[in-house]
């Protein structure tokens, strides 16, 4: 048998190619799946709740991404804006994804009025390019450009934020997400792979600039610097295996809980665990500085993801005010009109009004902040704000299509339903009067 040139070239290239296969798809020790980006979305393969992913140039074998500090115009939900700190025009900057292996090239160009500097959260590198100003690298001035480069040597959820007047810089909204995938697969396949940062804001009523120097009462509490309804749902085909990558530069610990699922905890600070680590759970703690990778096979419905800490659930509020609930203050009114002219008692039945007053009253509130708790479902008021959002999961979409569903039709029978309107109605067991 002759073999011409061309198939030679061909058969080459074949094995070439086949080289190539084998090796993105090798298998992880233990048997694992190639991770899946298959260009789902464009090139990012992590999808980044309200943000994006950066692009990168290959130069000689490394991979460049460009930081750039500065101001943002930033609105957290419609009604509430802010001058913010972030990169590349936003807060959070965006996702920077790469490969175990890769090795990185990060230019930062600081055009805020201050120093700064990024420090790679959770990544194994040099200690000059921890980027700690002062301590291991000099600061990067107003205007000026510094080049970061490493070689990524574990996988995971990372972070970077600024490590130079941190608790302003951070308090306006500095910090990004920095995923590296793992270079042998994943375990277990990812059909869709979601990324958020918990942060806090003291954004005070009628102001326009995040205030850094609060410690404990915030305003405004948010994933990837938006509140509820302004997050995105995270939207996902039923029978998907899901990954949810959580981070917190926050000042606070946050229990995520996921509805309707029990989720696998598969990855931390140290990066992805081994399988025999993975835990089962509904809540998982996320604390400060902390990553935590959440996964699960989606079910069909509407799931509330949010942080249980129940005034993390809800927007700019006071904290300390004398407590009404069970008062009877309707005969004060007139009273306390006459000392505080358009006051209006509240809470005396519980908080549900806020959202009445605000919605279908129209009364106005401050200048640039947002109702205590808003949105409204299928079935009326949600009374939420804040850390919350919706994970919507649907039979038969399309892999790449993160569009919006609209709400769940529950099937018929299945859904929670009213059977009397008689407050006497049955014969509950009550615990008897000792
Ligand atoms: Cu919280």
């Amino acid at each position: 048998m002759t073999v011409s040139r061309r198939s030679l070239i061909t058969g080459a290239g074949a094995a070439a190619l086949g080289a190539t296969v084998r090796a993105a798809s090798a298998a992880a020790p233990g048997g694992g799946s190639p991770y899946r980006p298959a260009g789902a979305h464009g090139r990012q393969s992590v999808k980044t709740l309200n943000g994006w992913t950066l692009p990168y140039k290959s130069i000689d074998g490394v991979k460049e991404f460009h930081l750039v500090a500065e101001e943002v115009d930033h609105e957290f939900a419609p009604g509430c804006k802010a001058k913010c700190w972030g990169y590349n025009g936003s807060t959070p900057g965006p996702t920077i994804e790469a490969m175990q292996g890769d090795r990185v090239r990060i230019i930062v160009t600081n055009r805020l009025p201050e120093p700064t500097s990024i420090h790679w959260h959770g990544i194994l590198l040099p200690s000059g390019m921890d980027g700690v100003s002062g301590l291991t690298q000099p600061a990067i001035g107003p205007g000026e450009t510094f080049a970061y480069e490493f070689t990524l040597r574990q996988h995971g959820t990372h972070m970077y934020h600024p490590h130079a007047d941190e608790m302003v810089q951070m308090a306006v909204g500095m910090m990004g997400l920095f995923i590296i995938h793992p270079a042998a697969g994943e375990p277990l396949p990812i059909d869709r792979d979601f990324a958020f940062l918990l942060h806090n804001w003291a954004l005070h009523p009628g102001t326009f600039r995040p205030d850094p120097s609060i410690m404990l009462d915030f305003d405004l509490w948010t994933f990837n610097s938006k509140v509820f309804p302004a997050i995105e749902p995270l939207v996902v085909r039923a029978g998907e295996r899901v990954r949810i990558r959580i981070g917190n530069v926050s000042m606070y610990n946050h229990p995520i809980h996921l509805h309707g699922h029990e989720f696998e905890v598969t990855g931390g600070d140290g990066g992805r665990w081994p399988r025999e680590r993975w835990r089962k759970e509904v809540t998982e703690i996320v604390g400060v500085g902390q990553m935590r990778d959440l996964e699960f096979v989606a079910e069909p419905g509407d799931w509330a993801l949010h942080c249980h800490m129940s005034h993390h659930t809800m927007n700019a509020m006071g904290h300390g005010i004398p407590n009404a609930l069970g008062a009877r203050i309707a005969n004060s009114d007139a009273d306390l009109e006459a000392l505080l002219p358009g006051m209006m008692n509240m809470g005396a039945n519980g908080m549900s009004e806020h959202q009445e007053h605000v919605e279908a009253m129209n009364l106005p509130g401050p200048a640039n902040t947002l109702p205590m708790m808003g949105g409204t479902g299928p079935y009326g008021a949600l009374e939420m704000g804040g850390m919350f959002t919706v994970v919507k999961v649907r039979e038969g979409l399309a892999a790449a299509d993160f569009r919006d569903p609209g709400w769940y039709a529950a099937p018929e029978g299945t859904v929670a339903r009213m059977i009397s309107e008689d407050p006497d109605f049955g014969a509950p067991v009550r615990r008897p009067r000792s």
